[in-house]
């Protein structure tokens, strides 16, 4: 999995995703990230990539040319014409299904905007997907864009140490993760549930899936809709 990023902020991601299991994957050549950045695209000779909107108005806007450039200097590379994704408010929100469709791409390309935004006719000419993290305004695409290369990147056979977990943690079926435990068996009076310490694999996991299903009530009841659940569990939840 190639991760390509056009931004004006090329050591954020560098060190962002080079950091914990991110990083690891890209030493063992699992995913490889390249942060390319567009002012190095600039032909100005200030090395300008901003500007006044036209019509007016509070901020800067990014240059067309610069963004082109950089995206075409992937392309060429790649010998392909992969998805390009903008991160922006506007986009369609990012979700764990769009992580796995997204996963099914060898080349992703990620354009990273700033100040008020990029100017549209080159996002018309090379936007192939608008996506955002959530309904909150941040200053560029970089966090959104590193959010999105780890969800993927998890994804990834062999990034994960435990190949079940990238199934098994939240949004499995579209439910929470059940709670978690681990040493010492008594904290502070409090007691690991009695079932996790029987060794009885089959009352294990029917407590786990209960604890997932009371969880996704209590917290994301919106998640209920699409959860992939038993008829029993439909009963359930409707309650
Ligand atoms: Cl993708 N970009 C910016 N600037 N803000 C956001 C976002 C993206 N997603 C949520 N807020």
């Amino acid at each position: 999995m190639n991760f390509h990023i056009l931004t004006l902020f090329p050591e954020m991601i560098m060190q962002g995703i080079g950091t914990s299991i991110t990083g690891r994957a890209m030493e063992a050549g699992l995913i490889s990230v390249e942060a390319v950045n567009i002012r190095d695209y600039s032909d100005n000779k200030h090395c300008k990539v901003d500007d006044y909107p036209y019509g007016g108005g509070a901020g800067m806007v990014m240059y067309a040319e610069p963004v082109y450039q950089a995206y075409e200097a992937v392309r060429e590379k790649i010998g392909q014409k992969p998805r390009v994704i903008y991160m922006t408010p506007q986009g369609k929100v990012f979700r764990q299904e769009m992580a796995e469709e997204l996963f099914k791409e060898e080349d992703l390309i990620f354009l990273c905007g700033h100040y008020e935004g990029i100017d549209e006719r080159v996002l018309e000419e090379i936007v192939t997907d608008n996506v955002s993290i959530g309904d909150y305004v941040l200053t560029g695409g970089e966090l959104p864009a590193m959010v999105m290369i780890d969800a993927i990147s998890r994804l990834v056979p062999g990034v994960l140490n435990n190949d079940a977990s990238a199934e098994i943690e939240s949004f499995h079926d579209n439910l929470l993760e059940y709670p978690q435990y681990s040493r010492p068996e008594e904290w502070r009076g409090k007691k690991v549930p009695e079932v996790l310490m029987s060794g009885h694999h089959a009352n294990i996991e029917k407590w786990r899936r209960e604890q997932s299903l009371i969880r996704t009530i209590q917290r994301r009841p919106d998640l209920l809709e699409n959860a992939n659940l038993t008829k029993q569990e439909r009963i359930f939840v409707d309650k």
